[in-house]
């Protein structure tokens, strides 16, 4: 028997609130619309001449691949003239991205990784966008930095696309997670993933091993009960493939935790609250799971800074407050340190 088909327009449709007044359902629409472009390019980076540097660097120092300044633009292009949005910010850029004067401004707010995990795309690795929606703060005012540092419990919408095997758009507007698959041979993303969740009991666990002597001794014992040691019963195999969006879509299907904690190079961990953390600890939390810097929830902390980096802990509920726990009884915190570890 076929399976009923449902377009990801229909379900967004569906299953919009009635007193909707449609800016919210279309800036879904312009953001699967941004996907299918930026897939179209991805999918095809081993036959033209696209792969290589740009050249340019972004303010993370990071060299930027071409594709990253063409996911960028879309992103862009397709938003900021629709009076959808009074503002956006994307980790390619080092401010917030305003709404040109000449365009009406609306009452949301775009913040998007263009393409994470692209240092992966010179060798064919899955890469992928990810996006978070809030509403304006004010919303008389034309789109502000405040606008943008809104902690993830205030999420009304987030999601990411992953450009692997196939093209998937997954996203969560506060009633669940929901994934939609790209037919290309008609350029429409179908319903294939209603309703994710975690799996119990979880299959993996995924975290850059090479950085292990550089880790908390909390980290490192929580790494052991991963890996079935410290007298844990859990059976885990370990997966990473190094690109978020990937690693967490594989997690959130299969079950499992993903970590970047900090290290003592990197202090606050690698990932972005804004960018990366908080949109996929929306999804997790959505999908009946759980994310953490360690300490507390990523969605209760409050942004001091566009591009702040966060250490992540995210996956199925129990393992993520097992992370918490050996951190707090291994890694204790000076008396005058602030709780939210950023
Ligand atoms: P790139 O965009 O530089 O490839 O970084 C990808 C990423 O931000 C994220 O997608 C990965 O989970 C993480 O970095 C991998 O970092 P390590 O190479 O340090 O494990």
């Amino acid at each position: 028997m076929m399976q009923k088909i449902v377009t990801i327009e229909r379900f967004i449709l569906e299953n919009q609130p009635q007193h909707a007044v449609g800016d919210f359902t279309n800036l879904l629409y312009d953001i699967a619309l941004a996907a299918k472009l930026i897939a179209h390019k991805t999918t095809r980076a081993g036959l033209v001449d696209i792969l290589g540097r740009a050249g340019a660097t972004n303010i993370q120092g990071e060299e930027q691949e071409k594709l990253d300044v063409y996911a960028d633009q879309i992103m862009f292009r397709l938003c900021d003239h629709t009076g959808r949005l009074c503002v956006m910010a994307s980790e390619e850029h080092k401010n917030i991205v305003e709404i040109p004067e000449e365009f009406p401004k609306g009452r949301y707010v775009l913040i998007y990784d263009p393409l994470d995990g692209s240092s992966n795309i010179d060798v064919n690795v899955s890469v992928g966008t990810i996006f978070a929606i809030f509403r304006c703060v004010d919303w008389e005012k034309r789109g502000r930095l405040e606008d943008c540092l809104q902690p993830g419990r205030k999420l009304v919408a987030a999601g990411y696309v992953l450009y692997g095997s196939s093209t998937m758009l997954v996203y969560s507007t506060g009633n669940g997670v929901h994934g939609f698959t790209l037919d290309p041979e008609i350029g429409e993303f179908l319903l294939s993933h209603e309703n994710m969740t975690m799996r119990e009991p979880p299959g993996y666990y995924s975290v850059n091993h090479s950085y292990f002597g550089r880790w908390s001794t909390g980290v490192q014992e929580y790494v052991r009960w991963l890996q079935g040691r410290n007298k844990s019963e859990i059976v885990l195999s370990e997966r990473y493939i190094g690109s978020l969006v990937a690693d967490f879509h594989r997690n959130l299907q299969k079950g499992g935790v993903f970590l970047y904690p900090a290290e003592t190079r990197k202090p606050n961990g690698k990932l972005r609250l804004l960018y990366e953390a908080a949109p996929l600890a929306f999804l997790a939390e959505q999908a009946g799971g759980y994310a953490s810097n360690g300490r507390m929830p990523i969605l209760d902390i409050e942004p001091t800074s566009l591009h702040q980096r966060v250490p992540l802990f995210i996956g199925n509920r129990p393992l993520v407050e097992m992370a918490e726990e050996l951190i707090a009884q291994h890694d204790p915190l000076p008396p005058d340190h602030p709780t939210n570890d950023q």
